[in-house]
């Protein structure tokens, strides 16, 4: 039996359903989702294995144009996730015009490896646009192959992940068969944590934060966790703990019980609050919280 590996790097603008579309394929909640743009901001790994097959996916950050080191970083997370595909996916959603990257976009027009191009969200549209739209990327991306998906409600996920399988060259696996990520736990108790402050705080809060996990140890029924938020300014972090201590407590509830999902196991999260001035321009910093590859 010949075996199949390879890496498929799902790139798009912010917010189009690239992390939904990889935890699909995965069958677990790996990267965070939320309605806003710059959810993800590091590029994560999520392997699925067979016997025959290892397919390397990666979700990467929106493309975007960088307005502070540590957006500029995470448009190099979108870079080297050009430089080793095998398989590219372009997502875009219904209704979206183009890259706002003009060089990224001429690396997918001028892709010499297959581009997917995955027209998503088509829950929301209905027959006539969506022919309008694959009219007008086939013209746009001539060398990309179309297909349409809802990777929310599952729909044609089964048959991009078909077509991947074909596109994968032969290769034996790069990656244990029993791994699951590149990124150690740690990393997805700080996920999941930013998921929370992006769902529950308004304007820049969330784009000012970074978490921290300190503490992870992990006992026979529990694992112990504790985390600093960290935020830019003394204002940020009066907004963050709330009232008497309520907003931060249900950041704390509700990623507690998502971690215990995680983990398949019971959790005790500790959380705290601490200024970092300008962590997001600090290269220093940045590289300590993993945005240097
Ligand atoms: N209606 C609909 N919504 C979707 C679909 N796929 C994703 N979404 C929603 O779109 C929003 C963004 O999804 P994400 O998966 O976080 O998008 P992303 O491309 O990873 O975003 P960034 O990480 O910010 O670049 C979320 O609210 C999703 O629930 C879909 O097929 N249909
Ligand atoms: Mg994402």
């Amino acid at each position: 039996m010949n075996h199949k590996a390879g890496f498929v790097n799902i790139i798009g603008n912010p917010n189009v359903g690239k992390s939904t579309l990889m935890n699909a394929f995965i069958g677990e909640k790996l990267s965070i989702i939320t309605s806003k743009a710059q959810t993800t901001r590091h590029r994560i790994l999520g392997i699925v294995n067979g016997d025959d097959f290892q397919m390397v996916l990666s979700d990467t950050p929106g493309i975007i144009k960088p307005a502070y080191e540590m957006q500029e970083s995470m448009m190099d997370f979108v870079k080297s996730a050009f430089d080793d595909a095998d398989v590219l996916i372009y997502m875009v959603e219904i209704g979206e015009k183009e890259l706002k990257d003009e060089a990224f976009f001429n690396r997918i027009t001028n892709s010499t490896i297959p581009v997917l191009l995955l027209l998503n969200k088509i829950d929301k549209s209905d027959q006539e646009q969506l022919e309008a739209q694959v009219q007008l990327w086939s013209e746009k991306v001539p060398n990309a192959e179309i297909m349409a998906v809802s990777a929310l409600e599952g729909f044609g996920v089964r048959e991009v992940f078909d077509r991947i399988i074909e596109l994968l060259p032969e290769s034996p696996p790069f990656y244990p068969k029993d791994q699951l990520t590149d990124k150690p736990e740690r990393f997805f108790v700080n996920e999941i944590i930013r998921e929370k402050i992006l769902m529950h705080y308004k304007k820049e809060i969330p784009y000012a934060v970074e978490i921290d996990t300190e503490e992870f140890f992990e006992e026979e029924d529990i694992i112990r966790m504790r985390s600093v938020i960290m935020v830019e300014r003394e204002t940020q972090k009066g907004i963050v703990i709330g009232h008497k201590g309520s907003a931060l407590k249900r950041v704390g509830v509700e990623a507690r019980k998502d971690l215990e999902k995680f983990f398949g196991k019971q959790v005790h999260l500790e959380l705290y609050v601490k200024v970092n001035k300008n962590w997001r321009s600090d290269q220093r910093q940045l590289k300590r919280f993993g945005y240097n590859q």
